[in-house]
């Protein structure tokens, strides 16, 4: 029996590899997220999305607090298991009025994850319509193979190399429009992306990325964080998760994790044999 979410829910995330909306929090406390967002962005003096990026949750312990939400574990739980390692987590902030987009793409490309089953836990921290860029994704891709990406490295697209998935069918296209405090989940290779924030104001949501335990690493040892159940696999270093908002030794390693990311050490891994 699923502990959260319906058996409906279950098996349309399996086939559809998607699911929306759940709910993570009040959307008071979603203002509070996009409040501790704009604090750190103060602090550190950059938008988020140049330093909370991969390993996102290692810039403030609130950010790990929300990651281990029952509201949002137990859904996860229902989909993968009761032993939940977190290995990941990015903001995709846009600004009003923002010409900036995310590219269609599968994540399982550059995660560098076997088997592939992690899935993602995007929080709105704001509205997330289709006029301020909603993330999109088009059903059923997950399950197909890999598909090759083409990185561009176009200017307006967030994504770390402008990596884009070609011969998408949008028309198939299907708008996760969430309120602040709602979630959405998908799949690893659900093919998934988001467009230009034509409103005033910004639209942020934080994507959190979970993993059963079982799954290993293809691109050598990293670390991740058990965030429910047992881990009796080993696949995984412990993260030095943050004491402090901005803890140095945390926030070095985000650096390092972001940075490896985007410097194509982690490249199209997806089929690589898992070294764990
Ligand atoms: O928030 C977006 O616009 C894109 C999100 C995304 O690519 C992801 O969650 O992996």
């Amino acid at each position: 029996m699923p502990k959260h979410l319906t058996k409906d829910q279950v098996r349309h995330f399996r086939e559809e590899g998607w699911l929306a909306p759940l709910r993570a929090m009040s959307a008071e406390d979603a203002l509070k997220c996009r409040d501790g967002v704009e604090t750190l962005e103060r602090q550190v003096g950059r938008e988020a999305n140049a330093f909370m990026k991969i390993k996102g949750y290692l810039a403030s312990p609130w950010i790990v607090e929300l990651a281990r939400r029952p509201e949002i574990l137990d859904a996860v739980e229902d989909i993968i298991g009761p032993d939940i390692m977190l290995f990941g987590a990015s903001i995709f902030a846009k600004g009003g009025r923002d010409s900036r987009y995310v590219s269609w793409h599968q994540d399982s490309a550059y995660f560098g994850l076997s088997p592939h089953e992690e899935i993602t836990a995007w929080v709105a921290f704001t509205e997330s319509t289709v006029d301020n860029g909603c993330l999109r994704v088009v059903p059923r891709t997950h399950t197909g193979p890999d598909r090759e990406h083409v990185e561009t490295y176009a200017p307006d697209n967030m994504l770390a190399r402008g990596q884009e998935l070609q011969g998408i069918d949008e028309s198939q296209a299907v708008d996760l429009v969430l309120k602040p405090g709602e979630f959405s989940l998908h799949h690893e290779r659900t093919a998934h992306g988001s467009s230009a924030n034509r409103t005033g104001d910004r639209r942020i949501g934080l994507a959190f990325f979970y993993i059963p335990a079982h799954v290993g690493s293809t691109i050598g040892r990293r670390t991740a964080t058990l965030v429910r159940g047992v881990d009796r696999f080993n696949h995984w270093d412990p993260d030095p998760l943050p004491q402090t908002e901005l803890d140095p030794v945390a926030f070095k390693a985000l650096e390092a994790a972001w940075g490896q990311y985007k410097d194509g050490e982690v490249r199209q891994a997806a089929n690589e044999p898992t070294t764990a």
